[in-house]
């Protein structure tokens, strides 16, 4: 009798466990010497570590599971569990985060970790529970500014007419019509060939993301407007970690933190290898004189999505008062 009371607890336990082995996975865009990779594969080892082996979860690296819209989706369904993800295509969908990519918004990239890492980027984290995904820490993307396959950007003048690959988000089809320019949404694995071939004539994005994408041999001008400054994020899928307990949730609030620490230094080695590197190979970069001539014109883009989204204001003064 004992014998079976004994075995019986065994086989609950191994379905207990099996079930919370299911095995999390995980999307990311980047290859996998990436710091955002580094941060994920960090998250997974700690997270069968510390958990002992309770949870485990798995990366699939360099967009193999699909393009970010679609991985948004599929973590906020729970089809995927977990991801890191750019505030770019995130806001899309979460008005709060969005304000994110009002063009200039952070003075500079520690203005932004300031922010993201006080009460603001908690109303952020509240933005994104409402749209299905937990967040656990906060990644450094630096800045993105433009690069072009002809000609170096001085002035807004030099965008006009000119075709720009941005992420799918509404604000920079807006911003670059602010420009005079053609914003072309288009997923960021089709961006190389479109380069190569002339489909658009310039992109925007970090050092670290233009050297390991090869834009950077396809367009080898680039200028340093630093027009958008975005936080990335460690989320996964919120019911799964309602599901949890209260000791594992802390658990992976604590890793994701440890992640997001991690990551943030890895990206500043990044930059300045990604820089070095697409330098040594012939790329001219320059530092735009006059941003401002940029700024003054993003007012519209401002009104619009004020006009679109009223509720935001508050917070939207809560992202410059915090920088002050
Ligand atoms: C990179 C982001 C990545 C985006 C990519 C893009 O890290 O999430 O998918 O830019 O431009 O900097 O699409």
């Amino acid at each position: 009798m004992k014998l079976k009371i004994v075995a019986l607890a065994a086989a609950v336990a191994a379905v207990i466990s099996s079930a919370e082995a299911r095995e999390w996975r995980g999307w990311n865009v980047h290859p996998p010497e990436y710091p955002v990779s580094t941060g994920m594969e960090y998250f997974a080892e700690q997270l069968k570590e510390r958990s002992n082996g309770e949870l485990t979860a798995k990366v699939f690296h360099s967009g193999v599971l699909g393009d970010q819209p679609d991985a948004i989706e599929q973590v906020r369904e729970g089809a995927l569990d977990w991801a890191v993800f750019n505030f770019g295509p995130l806001g899309a969908i979460a008005p709060e985060v969005n304000i994110t990519s009002l063009p200039f918004i952070f003075k500079d990239v520690p203005s932004m970790h300031k922010v993201m890492d006080g009460p603001v980027g908690e109303e952020m984290a509240d933005g994104l529970r409402k749209i299905g995904l937990e967040p656990l820490g906060y990644f450094d993307s630096g800045a993105r500014s433009f690069y072009h396959r002809e000609k170096l950007i001085h002035s807004p003048s030099d965008i006009t007419g000119q075709k720009f690959r941005v992420m799918g988000n509404e604000l920079y089809v807006d911003m670059i019509a602010q420009l005079g320019g053609n914003a072309t949404p288009m997923p960021y694995a089709d961006v190389f060939q479109a380069l190569q071939t002339g489909v658009i004539d310039g992109a925007e994005n970090n050092y670290p993301s233009y050297e390991s994408s090869g834009h950077y041999e396809a367009a080898k001008f680039y200028s340093n407007s630093q027009h958008l400054i975005l936080p990335e994020c460690l989320c996964i899928n919120k019911d799964l970690f309602d599901s949890l307990s209260a000791e594992q949730q802390a658990l992976l609030k604590e890793i994701g933190r440890e992640a997001a620490e991690l990551q943030r230094d890895e990206w500043a080695k990044r930059e300045e290898v990604s820089k070095a590197k697409v330098l040594a190979s012939g790329v001219e970069i320059i530092e735009i004189e006059d941003k401002a001539a940029f700024q003054q014109l993003m007012q519209p883009v401002y009104d619009k999505f004020l006009a679109d989204n009223p509720d935001m204001a508050p917070l939207i003064e809560k992202v410059k008062a915090a920088q002050d």
